[in-house]
């Protein structure tokens, strides 16, 4: 295989857009590609603020990596989540991501959910799941409420995550299966601010993974190769294997498959108006939320510190 741009030997091959290339030049495609989807969408411009959320794998950092290089106002921020079992996974990915920063002079947020809430996070899932349930719900909710918090008390303009195409075909085949319209119509490159929620954007959503994971490996990123420990068995994984058969069998079948949902997406397929509950704010925190009193966060947390029996009535 020769590169496309300039004849010299391959180093990555893109069947799916019949497109080969060197090292030098997929090092210039990528981020030419990504300035290309944060306009087509209409992402960010060069004068906003924004936060990546960075979790030491090899996306985020490969993004924060690209939006440094494009030249925008990207900062970092680091959520540590505390979930040390077997290989340390937190304790590494954290010690990854701090270095990173520090050898391009990037300013990162680091949160320490231990610090912030009084537990960590298996430590909360132990106190709040049932049986063997695995920790995720409890860590969805804790990361989408700091990463929020941080955006809006710091003043970002927006929040940038690392979620590539392989995640979001994958999202998108689980709530397509379900016929899930709710999530089908929030499913998207860009999620625009509502009621004091951050605006949120997904700048490697046309990548595919192995995309990504030869970027960061040219590009010679340190990041954490491991996967967290709870990620084992998800269902997210398992729609992931089957899709990669698809792909094998047919390139280019993940990419259209998401191209085409966003093509029926904006000729209104989904555009059935639907009854988005009111958001107000969280009696405790003050983010936005469609509880009647305390967010679902602040309901975890109560758990820890219950009202007594007696100052209830
Ligand atoms: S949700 Fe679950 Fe992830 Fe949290 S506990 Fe690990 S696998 S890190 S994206
Ligand atoms: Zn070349
Ligand atoms: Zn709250």
């Amino acid at each position: 295989m020769k590169c496309k741009k300039c004849g010299q030997k391959a180093a990555v091959n893109m069947p799916q857009h019949r497109l080969a290339l060197c090292k030098e030049h997929y090092l210039e495609w990528i981020p030419e590609q990504t300035e290309r989807f944060i306009r087509k969408y209409r992402m960010f411009t060069y004068a906003d603020r924004v936060l990546v959320a960075v979790s030491g794998g090899k996306d985020s950092l490969s993004l924060w990596d690209i939006l440094w290089r494009l030249g925008y106002r990207a900062d970092g921020l680091y959520i540590a989540l505390g979930i040390d079992e077997g290989i340390g996974y937190s304790a590494e990915s954290q010690r990854l991501t701090e270095q990173f920063a520090a050898e391009r002079g990037l300013r990162l947020h680091v949160v320490d959910v231990r610090a912030e809430t009084g537990k960590t996070i298996p430590e909360w899932a132990a106190l709040t799941l049932r049986g063997r349930e695995k920790p995720c719900a409890v860590c969805g909710l804790v990361k989408r409420h700091e990463m929020n918090r941080i955006a809006r008390d710091l003043g970002y303009d927006v929040l940038a995550t690392g979620h590539n195409l392989d995640d979001e075909v994958a999202v998108l085949f689980g709530n397509t299966l379900n016929w899930a319209v709710g999530y089908l119509l929030r499913q998207g490159p860009v999620l625009e601010e509502r009621d004091g929620l951050a605006r949120k954007v997904k700048p490697l959503c046309r990548f595919y993974e192995r995309e990504m994971t030869a970027y960061a490996l040219l590009r010679g990123i340190e990041y954490i190769y491991e996967e967290c420990p709870f990620s084992v068995g998800s269902t997210s994984i398992q729609y992931k294997e089957w899709l990669n058969q698809l792909e094998n069998e047919r390139p280019g079948t993940k990419l259209s498959f998401y191209l085409s949902f966003l093509e029926a997406k904006e000729k209104g397929l989904f555009a059935r108006p639907q009854e988005e509950g009111e958001l107000h704010p969280c009696r405790r925190c003050g983010q936005p939320t469609s509880a009647p009193d305390l967010c679902a966060y602040c309901r975890m947390l109560e758990k820890a510190h219950p009202i007594p029996a007696e100052q209830v009535e």
